[in-house]
């Protein structure tokens, strides 16, 4: 919108400036003020739930002033921009870390969490309680979507002119329960209290398009400008979310779109008389971004679900362009202004929008609006699974979007002639390679594909997960573009969120450590490596001891509280309990059945050896306190990821309630593990499990959270654990099992051989079999045996069984016995992690991939 305000009048405005709060009083006055008109409330009935709107509302005011010198900035510099999309964003919560990024660094820049943190003390509330009442926002499933949420904020931080775009889910991932130890899904209305973060944008709306038909001159091809008349038309509305950086003014934004009806009536149906249905109808519009596809790693294909894809697809291009079109450049130069990342084939369908708003609306001949289009996209690969990689049938995409599937056959024509001319006669490689499976019952678009021709450049986000699509889902694609179109980009995660906001103690031990009051090493994380000479100080390895110690009370004090204020675990021992974590998605491939099985196995093996006359200390030494924490969502229809979830919470009850093992063992499930708790859960761990059947698991970015806060790891070689092993050494990290290159012969084995299994593998299986977890139903578990012994055992438990328990035992050693060892392991750990800080995985992005550069105040 252009300016409408005279020349005259615009001293005025300047006189009336809005200014930041710039110390706790003027915080508090924000405060009271927002408390009394914008909430309408007053000293008199102010909760912890109004202190947190009004400290959120003060708070926001100062980064929408921000926000809009940011905007105003870049718009003034027009640099090339980057989008981000991404179907998911799985933030949490806002405030705190707007707190801890409160502080531009800029001269007489007073404010700082602990300035905020003291005036709402004088207010009359704390900030812990203050902040515990904000919802998460969790429009994300799991590692993709929190990848995202680090990526905006390192964006922001590294001041780059970048903007995500994604959507407005009025349900986000659903709320667990557990009841009788099976999961329950509860709908996370997260919108039912009003959101401070988000801005609405009534007025940019975007209208989207469904359904309908293809017109075109009579005589001309597909590739001549074609106008699609849509029939179904639905609204677009943009919500902002402010995005601040870390010691910076940069605000970046994400804009998330929220679908609304049109205005307009259907006349047809008016006419008949039908207004209630005709009104009903159109109500339905918003069902488009209602809610989140619960599933983490698997494609359902639901028709929906395409909606929602093309409509932000839709949307976000369209605002892209608007502001593209500004500038007045010319068409050719827009991948020099623009650079689109593909947050895996979700949005694979902009490649076709971009080539279709070229082609019909701007009359761009076909070939330099493809030229443009791929100079524009870049993709990220997140999975070399089958059953996560979209496929979506022909004829869907034919009828809610009929030009666009012209346009993909049109893209895959030129393609696979291109290729043709390269590798003449190899009808196998062309039907490999094809944009379009000829599959029964029909044939499928496959996303990947159409992502790779129409981008510049792809990466996996770990280095094996890099060379292991380059040689196997995408070795042909390599062979025709080069391995130059291929590049990987290892993930990162942000440290302001996850060192700083959730580990305060460890945050505050290490800038007093590295002598960095102003936190300088949350930047420049290599700083960190100053730790290293402490390794050995036993007087630093107490203080880090006491970090750790007083995080796992912080997480039985959360415990204690989630279970209505009767402890979880024993408060008597805490110092001398391993506490060993596994929370992330539950999933097969993520092998929590693995870790379970193992805890069976321990519990089996102290009770053999009580029976056998041994004496509670004895047991003891061989097997020491511990306590094994899970946490983690199923997909609402994966049956074997539930059944895992039953067995978990069916052994807990069984181990928790046996009293002759004297608490030495306990298993804890975590209901509704997410960002918020995450928070607590890993800066409390002593050891986390990254346990995936080798070559499964992209990256893992949870494994560098654990890291970052201390955590010692017990990983299989996969993802980026084996980045991880070489930032901090190989002594310091717990390996164990087969190698990703061994695994399609150890599955043919299973699959055509008799292989035997571990005997302790067996006991364990034969337990499970006899009902001993199961008393009411005695073959409940029968699938999960099954799966090892009858069917093939897909995810290898058995080829890593033993050299899991035996890694596992000398972490009980190390831990109980070593203690200076251990701690040491800790330190050097932390030491070396700044690697994994998502601001280098940024700069590798807009360095190899986008050609950005940030944009800093002048
Ligand atoms: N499920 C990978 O499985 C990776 C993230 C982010 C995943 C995980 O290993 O760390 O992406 N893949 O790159 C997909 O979502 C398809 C994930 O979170």
């Amino acid at each position: 919108i252009d300016s409408v305000i005279p020349l005259q009048s615009r001293e005025l405005w300047k006189k009336h400036e809005v200014k930041k709060f710039n110390n706790g009083d003027e915080f508090q006055r924000k405060f009271i003020q927002h408390v009394e008109t914008t909430l309408a409330r007053s000293l008199y009935n102010c909760d912890e739930l109004a202190a947190y709107e009004a400290a959120s509302e003060s708070v926001r005011d100062n980064l929408i002033i921000d926000w809009n010198k940011t905007q105003q900035r870049v718009t003034a510099r027009d640099p090339k921009r980057v989008y981000y999309l991404s179907l998911e964003f799985l933030m949490g919560r806002a405030l705190d870390n707007a707190l801890i990024n409160i502080n531009t660094g800029d001269e007489g820049d007073e404010t700082s969490r602990e300035m905020i943190s003291d005036a709402v003390e004088q207010l009359g509330f704390r900030l812990e309680d203050v902040l515990d009442q904000e919802p998460d926002a969790a429009l994300g499933n799991g590692g993709l979507g929190r990848l995202a949420a680090c990526f905006v904020d390192s964006l922001a931080t590294g001041n780059y002119p970048a903007w995500g775009y994604g959507l407005r889910y009025q349900y986000g991932i659903f709320a667990q329960k557990i009841i009788d130890g099976y999961q329950v899904e509860t709908p996370d209305y997260w919108l039912n209290l009003r959101n401070p973060w988000e801005i609405e944008r009534s007025e940019i709306q975007v209208r989207i398009s469904y359904y309908g038909h293809v017109h075109r001159e009579q005589g001309s091809s597909t590739l001549s400008p074609s106008s699609w008349i849509g029939g179904e038309q639905v609204l677009a509305v943009a919500y902002d979310m402010p995005v601040p950086g870390f010691k910076t003014t940069t605000v970046n934004n994400l804009r998330l779109w929220s679908a609304k009806p049109t205005t307009e009536f259907d006349f047809a149906k008016f006419n008949d008389g039908d207004y209630t249905n005709s009104v009903i109808d159109q109500q339905r519009a918003e069902s488009i971004t209602a809610v989140l596809y619960p599933n983490d790693n698997f494609e359902s294909g639901k028709e929906l679900r395409l909606r929602q894809q093309y409509f932000w697809c839709a949307a976000s291009l369209h605002d892209i362009l608007r502001r593209f079109k500004k500038s007045r450049k010319p068409w050719k130069e827009l991948p020099d202004q623009v650079a689109i990342q593909l947050n895996d084939t979700h949005p694979t369908l902009a490649v076709v929008e971009l080539q279709r708003i070229l082609v019909d609306l701007e009359k761009l001949d076909w070939h330099e609006a493809w030229e443009i289009v791929t100079r524009t996209f870049s993709y990220t690969n997140h999975t070399v699974m089958q059953e996560a990689l979209e496929k979506w049938p022909v004829g869907l995409i034919g009828h809610l979007l009929p030009r666009h599937l012209e346009i993909i056959y049109d893209i895959n024509w030129f393609f696979l002639h291109d290729v043709e001319k390269k590798f003449p006669k190899d009808v196998d490689l062309l039907s490999r390679i094809s944009i379009i499976e000829e599959s029964s019952p029909g044939r499928q678009v496959r996303m990947a594909h159409l992502a790779i021709v129409g981008s510049h450049k792809v990466n996996g986000v770990a280095e094996l997960h890099t060379e292991l699509i380059k040689t196997t889902i995408f070795q042909d694609f390599v062979n025709i573009y080069g391995a130059g179109k291929f590049t990987n980009v290892t993930n990162g995660i942000t440290p302001r969120r996850w060192l700083r906001q959730a580990n305060p103690q460890l945050a505050q031990l290490i800038s007093e450590t590295l002598e960095d009051k102003s936190d300088r090493y949350l930047l420049e994380m290599s700083r960190l490596t100053g730790l290293a000479k402490y390794a050995d100080d036993l007087e630093f390895q107490k203080r880090w001891d006491d970090v750790k110690y007083h995080n796992k009370v912080r997480l039985a004090d959360l415990l204690c509280r989630l279970n209505g204020g009767v402890d979880v675990i024993s408060r008597d021992h805490i110092r001398d309990t391993l506490f060993d974590i596994q929370v992330k998605r539950i999933h097969e491939y993520k092998r929590q059945q693995l870790n379970i099985f193992g805890v069976i196995h321990r519990y089996l093996s102290m009770k053999e050896m009580l029976a056998e006359g041994a004496s509670i200390q004895q047991v003891a030494a061989k097997y020491p306190r511990k306590v094994s924490f899970f946490g983690g969502k199923s997909a609402p229809g994966y049956y074997m990821a539930k059944l895992i979830i039953h067995l978990i919470n069916s052994v807990a009850a069984v181990v928790n309630n046996d009293r002759e093992i004297a608490d030495l063992l306990k298993v804890v499930f975590v209901a509704d593990y997410n960002v918020s708790k995450a928070e607590v859960l890993i800066p409390a761990s002593d050891l986390s499990q990254h346990i995936s059947t080798a070559g499964t698991e992209a990256s893992g970015t949870s494994n560098m959270k654990f890291v970052m806060n201390g955590g010692l790891i017990i990983g299989t070689v996969d993802g980026a654990n084996v980045e991880i092993t070489r930032e901090i050494g190989e002594e310091n990290i717990f390996l164990f099992g087969n190698l990703a290159e061994d695994v399609e012969e150890l599955r043919y084995k299973h699959r055509y051989h008799n292989v035997p299994l571990p005997e302790t593998l067996s006991r364990v299986l034969s337990v499970l079999e006899s009902g001993a977890f199961s008393p009411e139903n005695v073959s409940e578990f029968q699938p999960l045996v099954d799966a090892v012994r009858q069917h093939g055992d897909y995810y290898l438990i058995s080829d890593d069984f033993e050299s899991y328990l035996a890694s596992l035992a000398l972490v009980d050693d190390v831990y109980h016995n070593q203690r200076s060892t251990w701690l040491r392991k800790s330190i050097l750990s932390v030491a070396n992690v700044g690697f994994f800080s998502s601001d280098r995985c940024i700069e590798e992005y807009a360095e190899t991939v986008w050609n950005v550069e940030p944009i800093r105040e002048t």
